[in-house]
């Protein structure tokens, strides 16, 4: 795989600054989907993520019993899930495929078991 159709973009916050300039009205530069996903021993709920290709999405992931790990090895993606916070984490797929999500920290036995699949298409 090559590493450019392996690259996800992370979105920058919305300009505060056109904000100051009275662009209050103007619609927001970016709509981001949002997807809530909550990891507990030993499964992510939802635990396939469909998503389609180019689309800006952020996903907000809860802790519920443990410190999960979150990891999406092929979109270089990870994040320590937090118990009590919601984690953003944002992603912009650039390639169609299925990618595997894991929690990558050890949480007891059935972590390893402990996965889903982000699935993209067109
Ligand atoms: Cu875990």
């Amino acid at each position: 795989m090559q590493m450019s159709k392996r690259r996800f973009l992370v979105l920058a916050p919305m300009s505060v600054a056109a904000l100051a300039l009275g662009l209050a009205q103007a619609k927001p530069a970016r709509k981001e989907k949002v997807i809530k996903v909550e990891a507990r021993k030993f499964r992510f709920a939802p635990n396939l993520i469909e998503l389609k290709k180019g689309e800006a999405v952020v996903l907000e992931l809860t802790a519920v019993d443990f410190p999960h790990g979150f990891s999406v090895p092929e979109l270089k993606v990870r994040a320590d899930l937090v118990m009590g916070k919601t984690v953003q984490v944002r992603l912009q797929p650039q390639e169609e495929g299925q990618f595997t999500f894991l929690c990558d920290n050890f949480c007891g036995s059935g972590h390893e078991e402990m996965a889903g699949t982000i699935v993209v298409k067109a």
